[in-house]
């Protein structure tokens, strides 16, 4: 048990003693147009830069989401990181601009509590600033705050025209009521009011008392080149715990697991393994309940989790995760106009026959519309699903060569 204490002398240091799971978790997703500012705020905020995590989805779309953490500390009336009580432990989760679309969805899977949502002042409301809105729409996300960024470029006057100009743009969306918050990000002033705002808001109540729902957002092998197998870890997910809680020795099984290929056909094998470490940013935890990320070190090799071979997986408590299926149907709505395009482009109906790409939880499925009835697609898709009922769906159609989100639903 050698390798044991050397991890525990490691975590003790690493969490400076304080027993992060204590302390309420938000987690916090970013989300603005190209260049606005979101990876600078972050690294205002935390102080440093994300490290990225490439997404390497099913279909061979790579994306980088970035990772951080904090833990917010109370000192006087002010927050900070410094200084102080601990009072929040804080993830964020970076998307790259353009990726938008896919990114985005992503990180909405990792239950966003909170999304800031950059806007540079120089430049005001762009494509991506509204697409990116409606994508949180989507993704049912319900507290947004507006980071006004890049204010050390503008002169007072154009500042306040840019306000104006965020107002107008929330009226009638989710975000009417968010704060706006003037910040430079690079010049890091105003981050303290991003703190408050972040200390103040409430934290969701989370589902404790259900069987774990662990959504696998990126899998990975943890180990150096050249360790000894005496010393090498496991294979490791990462993820959120949606609901219920996972504990360091639980049994687990993941779905719909390994792509194998068996008399010429391509199947899904679930995986069964046993939990051997949690681990929140750099703080290792005996147990953990919803919110935040979180990064399971499991006893499979690690060759099987290596290059996020299981993204998009569900991993949950054995033979507790719903049948995986090809076939799911969703109450489904689309928006009159497509975002994130500079030219205007409606949306037509849904179409039987026609494919359209699902995101559900940290999955992407492609499936084909086979029957629409009152508002509800049935559809036969190309990869399965793990399938909860209520569980929300970004729908996305190919227009002009890309995936544009046109719409969302719920799993019935
Ligand atoms: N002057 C000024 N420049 C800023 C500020 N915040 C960010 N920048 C600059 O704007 C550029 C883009 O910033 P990023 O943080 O990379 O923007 P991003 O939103 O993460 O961009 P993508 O990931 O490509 O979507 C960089 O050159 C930053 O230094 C600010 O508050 N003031
Ligand atoms: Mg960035």
């Amino acid at each position: 048990m050698e390798k044991d204490n050397k991890n525990n002398h490691k975590d003790n240091k690493a969490n400076n003693g304080i027993d992060i799971s204590k302390l309420p978790i938000l987690n916090v997703g970013m989300a603005g147009h190209i260049d606005h500012g979101k990876t600078t705020l972050l690294y205002a905020l935390s102080g440093k830069f994300t490290d990225t995590h490439s997404e390497e989805l099913k279909r061979g779309i790579t994306i980088k989401l970035g990772y951080s953490d904090i833990i917010l500390r109370k000192s006087g009336n002010n927050y900070e990181v410094e200084n102080g009580e601990p009072y929040r432990y804080i993830t964020f989760v970076d998307v790259p601009g353009h990726e938008m679309l896919m990114a985005t969805m992503l990180s909405g899977a990792e239950i966003v509590d909170v999304a800031l949502l950059v806007v540079a002042a120089n430049e005001g409301i762009k494509p991506q600033t509204r697409e990116h809105l409606v994508a949180l729409q989507a993704k049912n996300v319900k507290k947004i705050a507006i980071i006004q960024n890049k204010i050390d470029l503008v002169s007072k006057e154009q500042a306040i025209k840019n306000y104006k100009e965020i107002k107008e743009f929330v009226k009638g969306t989710i975000a009417e009521n968010s704060e706006i918050i003037p910040v430079s990000a690079q010049q890091k002033i105003n981050i303290d009011k991003v703190y408050k705002y972040l200390a103040e808001i409430e934290v969701p109540k989370r589902e404790i008392n259900s069987d774990p729902v662990f959504v696998v957002a990126r899998s990975f092998d943890i180990n150096k080149p050249g360790t000894p197998a005496s010393e090498l870890h496991g294979g490791v997910l990462g993820g959120s715990l949606m609901k219920g809680i996972l504990k360091v020795g639980d049994e687990i099984e993941i779905k719909p697991g390994l792509n194998v290929i068996e008399k010429n056909q391509r199947i899904y094998e679930t995986v069964k393994t046993k939990i051997v470490s949690l681990q929140r940013g750099d703080h290792r935890v005996s147990a953990a309940g919803p919110g935040g990320s979180l990064a399971i070190e499991t006893e499979l090799d690690m060759t099987l989790t290596k290059a996020d071979n299981l993204s998009g997986c569900v991993a949950g408590l054995n033979n507790k995760l719903p049948v995986i299926s090809y076939n799911i149907k969703i109450r489904a709505q689309h928006f009159k106009q497509v975002l994130g395009m500079e030219e205007q482009f409606v949306v037509e109906d849904f179409k039987p026959s026609e494919m359209l790409m699902l995101s559900i939880n940290t999955s992407i499925s492609v499936g084909r519309i086979k029957t629409i009835k009152e508002g509800i697609l049935d559809l036969e898709l190309n990869i399965p699903v793990v399938p909860f009922k209520g569980d929300n769906v970004g729908i996305a159609r190919n227009i002009k060569g890309h995936w544009r989100l046109i719409g969302f639903g719920e799993i019935i």
